[in-house]
């Protein structure tokens, strides 16, 4: 669209015209060749706003690497505008579930380089990793608070699992939750003032999702169908929570229900292949998510990007034939007020025993 030029714009010209006619340039010099922009290898339809350095224009994920043929995982982050893929971390354990501080400089994430699942925090550019928890037991899912003061986790020792909350140096951990209750993969609401989370109702042996006060009081049980939900993400307006649910016990989903806890889950996937780990974009718009589908030709191993409405799902990715890209999982978006702590740890509740069965059902 043409606009008016502004006086910025003209300086501007007139500057590039004076390099152009060589005012401080000897003439026998050849002139630089421009060079066209890269060209994007995807063709998404991203919002035109996600350009570099704006919120949106990365995403943190685990991805699988091969240490002398063993696989593990590491944290790395794709960023517009080509998507490329910057690996951080370079570790034989298993690095997983990236998670953004509020202001972008940071990247938590959970690993087991010390023996057992700890949460580390390292600069967005992969220096400096640092154990924040130390503990004997495996800390998993963080999730930091929107005033960045905080990082919520998942504490698991001895078949009890807890929501703990650390300040963001480590100090001060303590459970929010009691430690007679399953409790999973906390989440905070935007304006800080919940969490929502998993846990295990009485009686029942699959996760459901819950919100409760930041505090640990007043908790309502959002999901009723006895089947796991799990990787709870909050909208950007905090109206609304994506999870990853099974609505028809077949195979993963992508689901959205209010936060209220009005109204029914709505299923936005819609697809028979393990959708998993919903993460919103920061004006919340849109949902990244992974699809695990290898009977697909040729096979899905990939983050998408759909509307928030669950139309126009995009393969962002592309893994097929690609060699930086295995198995991608845990979506973080940056700039999103509420990073999720994603949900790999759905193999927990959905163990290969049960994997299986549903790859079947699907005839795979
Ligand atoms: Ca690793
Ligand atoms: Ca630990
Ligand atoms: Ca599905």
């Amino acid at each position: 669209m043409f606009r008016p030029l502004r006086p910025s714009g003209i300086i501007m010209i007139t500057l590039a015209v004076g390099l152009l006619f060589g005012c401080s340039r000897p003439r026998q010099q050849p002139l630089p060749i421009p060079r066209p922009p890269a060209k994007p290898f995807l063709d998404l339809k991203l919002p035109s706003d996600y350009g570099p350095s704006r919120p949106g224009d990365r995403i943190a994920f685990a991805n699988q690497y091969s240490e002398n043929g063993t696989p593990n995982m590491e944290i790395c982050v794709m960023a517009a505008p080509d998507w490329r893929v910057t690996r951080l971390t370079h570790n034989p354990a298993d690095d997983t579930h990236p998670t953004w501080s509020p202001d972008g400089s940071k990247i938590a994430f959970q690993t087991n380089r010390d023996g057992n699942f700890e949460i580390y925090v390292m600069n967005a550019d992969g220096t400096n990793p640092v154990n924040l928890t130390r503990s004997a037991a495996d800390d998993t899912h963080p999730a930091w608070s929107p005033d960045g003061t905080k990082i919520v986790f998942t504490r698991r020792r001895d078949r009890r699992s807890q929501l703990y909350v650390m300040n963001a140096d480590g100090s001060n951990q303590k459970p929010l939750t009691p430690s007679r209750r399953k409790c999973m993969e906390g989440v905070w609401s935007p304006d800080g003032e919940h969490l929502a989370f998993l846990s295990i109702p009485r009686g029942e042996n699959a996760s459901e999702i819950y919100v409760m006060n930041a505090d640990g009081t007043h908790w309502r049980r959002l999901t009723y169908n006895k089947v796991p939900d799990v990787a709870p993400a909050w909208s950007p307006d905090g109206s609304k929570i994506a999870f990853q649910g099974l609505p028809q016990d077949r195979d993963f989903e992508i689901c959205v229900i209010n936060a209220d806890g009005t109204g029914e889950p709505v299923n936005l996937t819609r697809h028979a292949a393990l959708d998993e780990s919903p993460a919103w974009s920061p004006d919340g718009s849109q949902i990244a998510f992974c699809r695990r589908d290898p009977d697909a030709e040729p096979p899905v191993n990939d983050i998408l990007v759909m509307n928030a409405d669950g139309t126009s799902q995009v393969n962002l990715t592309r893994s097929a034939g690609r060699p930086d890209i295995h198995h991608p999982a845990d979506p973080a978006w940056w700039g999103s007020p509420n990073p999720h702590p994603s949900a790999g740890l759905a193999v927990s509740f959905c163990p290969s025993n049960l994997l299986k069965p549903l790859l079947t059902a699907r005839g795979g």
